[in-house]
């Protein structure tokens, strides 16, 4: 029986795809690299900061060392949260403050599991803190999905085994971390039918089976 449900944050509850897209095309634009598309930012969806610089720099014929990658990942981030400035709650997307209502009056307990270390910052600006009751971050984790930790970290703040947790994800690595956190899957997003999810909605406002997913 499912008691608490966690939402991964961008593309789920907020839209902020554009936003890490220009940081990333920005960066990359300094660094030389031309190559860098809308179709590479698709496969940074959901993974960590680390993770999106390496499909940044597979285009580039330089080799970077650690230290310099972490460099250039706090100078994306300064491009991100230069961006992130401008956000408030028009960044929500459709029908999230309604559906998030919904669960907390049947009772769920809410969190979010997110990869960004941004996510508090964003939950504050965008007004959506107080339906949530926990967050897990990328300032909690070490391990990039697909692993499970930012669910388990989430499940574990929430005090319920994992398998009373639904998971709601826009990304393949999150649903795939979902399973393997032995948790239960609710797909969303522009790749809804591809994610390989339990359950599947275009968009949390568009999921009309909740007893059925919830159960
Ligand atoms: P930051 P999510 C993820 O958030 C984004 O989808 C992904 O594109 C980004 O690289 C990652 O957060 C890290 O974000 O650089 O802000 O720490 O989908 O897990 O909520
Ligand atoms: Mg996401």
């Amino acid at each position: 029986m499912i008691k608490g449900i966690i939402f991964d944050l961008d593309g789920v509850l907020v839209s902020t795809d554009e936003m890490h897209y220009q940081a990333w095309k920005r960066l990359a634009g300094e660094l030389g690299i031309t190559a860098f598309t809308r179709a590479d930012n698709e496969r940074q969806r959901g993974v960590s900061r680390m993770a999106s610089l390496e499909v940044v720099l597979e285009k580039s014929d330089k080799v970077y060392n650690e230290e310099e990658k972490i460099a250039l990942a706090e100078k994306k981030n300064g491009y991100y949260l230069e961006l992130l400035e401008h956000m408030d709650d028009s960044a929500v997307l459709e029908g999230v403050k309604n559906v998030l209502q919904f669960l907390k009056d049947k009772g769920y307990l809410l969190a979010v599991g997110s990869a960004s270390k941004n996510a508090p910052a964003i939950l504050e600006k965008t007004g959506l803190m107080p339906y949530l009751d926990k967050v897990s971050c990328g300032l909690d984790t070490t391990k990039s999905k697909p692993d499970p930790e930012v669910f388990l970290v989430a499940a574990k703040k929430l005090g319920l085994p994992p398998e009373e947790c639904l998971v709601v994800e826009d990304s393949k690595a999150g649903i795939e971390a979902a399973k393997a956190g032995l948790m239960r899957s609710l797909g969303v997003g522009p790749f809804y039918q591809t994610l390989g999810a339990d359950f599947c909605a275009e968009a949390l406002c568009k999921v009309q089976n909740w007893e059925e997913v919830l159960l």
